[in-house]
């Protein structure tokens, strides 16, 4: 491949990653404000891995996230103005302001669902896979997860059986050491998660999370096996998240992280990491910064201005898609 489609791309992984920052800041930014009431679980820090993964993938494949779900959403492309709004409860929301950060979606970019059961997304990808796979379509899944969620019984099931039915989806680990409070060793053995796709007999890798150029070109190896019947593989991303686990602050007062730790994963944000390769090779100066940044900020400046002023649900939509025979049948219940 020409060295300047190369550069190009390597740019858009940029910029993929600036945006998802610069939005994640600004709900930071306003989220005390209280316009948003939705809990809302921030990945700065873990830019790559979504954007990383994201890359070689078509529209029409599909994603499957998790309660982290902002940065999976916006790489794989799902419109800022319907996130935006849903964050803020409005009817123009992704799911008519119903669902809240936890329940991005979007038919039309390939976002299937956004669950934050931990590990209940997985079979939602498993069945998409099946569906996929039965149709011979040529699409593919992928299937999002913290590394809390390697500890629930259905990730294991979930590899078993695309494993044996060898379907096209990859399960992908974002590693941030962390299930809330509880550091990974507290909660496992000690062990290399990707040893786990191995035991389901599957293609299975270890990577820098933070390295978006190392996660796009795994992904890409991952995503061309499974369109060419070569079935799942698991991905392990070991990346890091700035904030505390809910919320717009940082919490490490608290003290549950090291602070060693803290600093050495922040000394490599995907963004800086990124950004020193491209100013070394002269692709990216401090102006082509700024402007990719004044552009991202007009545009959210737009989504923001539009969920403000958007209407909220009707008071009489509110049994709509509540699926029982009536209110009237159920207080009629013994
Ligand atoms: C089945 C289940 N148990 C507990 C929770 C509460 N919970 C929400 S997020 C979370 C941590 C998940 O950790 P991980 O999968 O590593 O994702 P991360 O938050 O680190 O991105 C927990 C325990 C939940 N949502 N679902
Ligand atoms: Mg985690």
């Amino acid at each position: 491949m020409a060295a300047g489609t190369e550069n190009l791309r390597s740019i858009g992984l940029f910029r993929s990653m600036l945006r998802i920052r610069l939005i994640e800041e600004e709900i930071a930014r306003v989220y005390t404000e209280g316009e948003m009431r939705c809990p809302v679980h921030l990945s700065i820090g873990q830019e790559a891995t979504a954007v990383g993964a994201c890359a070689p993938l078509l529209r029409d494949d599909l994603v499957v996230s998790t309660h982290r779900c902002h940065g999976h959403y916006l790489a794989k492309g799902g419109d800022l103005t319907a996130m935006i709004a849903e964050l803020h409860g409005r009817a123009s929301g992704c799911c008519g302001g119903r669902g809240g950060s936890m329940h991005l979606f979007d038919d039309a970019a390939g976002v299937l669902a956004s669950v934050p059961i931990v590990g209940s997304n997985l079979p939602l990808a498993v069945g998409a896979a099946l569906a996929i796979s039965q149709r011979a379509e040529s699409k593919v899944v992928v299937a999002f997860s913290g590394d809390g969620a390697v500890e629930e019984g259905a990730m294991h099931e979930c590899m078993n059986f695309a494993s044996l039915h060898a379907l096209p989806v990859i399960f992908f680990v974002e590693n941030n050491l962390y299930s809330v409070y509880t550091r990974i060793d507290e909660r496992q053995p000690a062990r290399d998660l990707s040893k786990l796709g191995l035991a389901h007999d599957m293609l299975s890798v270890h990577i820098d999370g933070n390295d978006v150029v190392e996660v796009a070109r795994t992904m890409r190896q991952c995503v061309d096996r499974a369109r060419a019947g070569g079935g799942p593989s698991l991905i392990v991303a070991d990346t890091y998240r700035t904030l505390e686990h809910c919320g717009p602050n940082v919490d490490d007062d608290l003290g549950y992280r090291p602070p060693l730790e803290v600093s050495s994963w922040t000394a490599r944000c995907p963004l800086g990491v990124l950004r020193d390769r491209l100013s070394m090779d002269e692709l990216l100066s401090p102006e082509a910064e700024e402007t990719m940044r004044a552009e991202i900020a007009l545009e959210i400046e737009v989504a923001f201005r539009a969920a403000r002023s958007g209407p909220s649900p009707s008071p009489t939509t509110l049994g709509d898609h509540v699926f029982a025979a009536s209110v009237a049948s159920l207080e009629a219940r013994p």
